[in-house]
């Protein structure tokens, strides 16, 4: 049974509290929260997943031009990595399984230095954050974004090279729909591809509202992800339409509407294939 789960990041402008107890409410399994671990009080959100009797599902962790681990610059590199273990050990307070990672910072659609040693860096920086996250029992999951956000890793196979790569048990591939629509000659094979490594999942519709909202065929994708025996979270990950979705405009359809309609349709969705 694959289990539900809503990313924070679209709830902009409101405390903590109301986007778990909204995601308690409609009832998920779990909650995705934002790699803000400066500005998030780790202690205070156990506090309210015990309140609201939901899980954390995974740290989404956001690379930018200080913490890049393919940047020319080592101490940029150096600084993903201990981004990384930050976010590992406020995954652990808050007992979250996992940490999604991207080894570019968003948005940077040029590289720097040649592709080869670019993604040697990726393999020993995940590396070194996935030692560390292995020790606390966390999981890294490597995550393809399209091209308009990155041009490192953009397809499943490129995220299931690294994952190979960097060979830990605690290191695997995720896939987001809204990416992989872009990406992706077909998004049920490229999850079939990652098998048993694939660690997380993000859904969202073509135009990254609520899945239904747009032109992916969710019917095929939850056919591949049951006959694979998936059993891991499903996480909306849904962002208004912007060219800067990451802006932090408040956009009311992703509070309480999207999150109600996203699990009623995914559950109605699971229990007719
Ligand atoms: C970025 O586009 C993305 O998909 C997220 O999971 C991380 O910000
Ligand atoms: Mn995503």
């Amino acid at each position: 049974m694959v289990k539900y789960s809503y990313n924070t990041l679209v709830y902009a402008g409101e405390d903590i509290e109301e986007g778990i107890a909204r995601i308690s409410k409609f009832g998920y399994d779990g909650v995705e929260f934002v790699g803000d671990h400066e500005n998030l009080d780790a202690d205070r959100i156990k506090e309210l997943l015990n309140k609201y009797s939901i899980a954390a599902s995974s740290i989404c962790a956001i690379y930018n031009t200080e913490r890049d681990f393919v940047s020319s610059n080592p101490d940029i590199r150096k600084n993903a990595i201990q981004y990384v273990k930050d976010c590992v050990d406020f995954a652990h307070t808050i007992g979250a399984q996992g940490i999604s990672l991207t080894p570019t910072a968003n948005m940077k659609i040029h590289p720097e230095t040649d592709l080869e040693t670019e993604r040697s860096w990726a393999v020993e920086g995940i590396r070194e954050a996935g030692l560390y996250a292995g020790e606390k029992g966390i999981r890294i999951t490597v995550e393809p974004w399209n091209r308009y956000e990155t041009y490192l890793v953009n397809r499943m196979e490129q995220s299931l090279d690294i994952v190979k790569k960097v060979d830990l048990p605690n290191v695997g591939c995720m896939g987001d729909t809204y990416h992989m629509n872009i990406e992706e000659n077909d998004i049920s094979e490229a999850f079939r591809l990652a098998g048993d490594k694939l660690f997380y999942v993000h859904f969202a519709d073509s135009n990254r509202a609520a899945p239904g909202r747009g032109h992916i065929d969710f019917k095929p994708i939850a056919k591949a992800l049951k006959e694979m025996n998936y059993d891991g979270y499903i996480s909306m990950e849904l962002l208004p339409p912007s060219a800067d979705p990451f802006g932090g405009a408040r956009h009311e359809e992703f509070y309480d509407q999207y999150t109600q309609e996203s699990i009623d349709y995914l559950k109605k969705l699971f229990a007719e294939i």
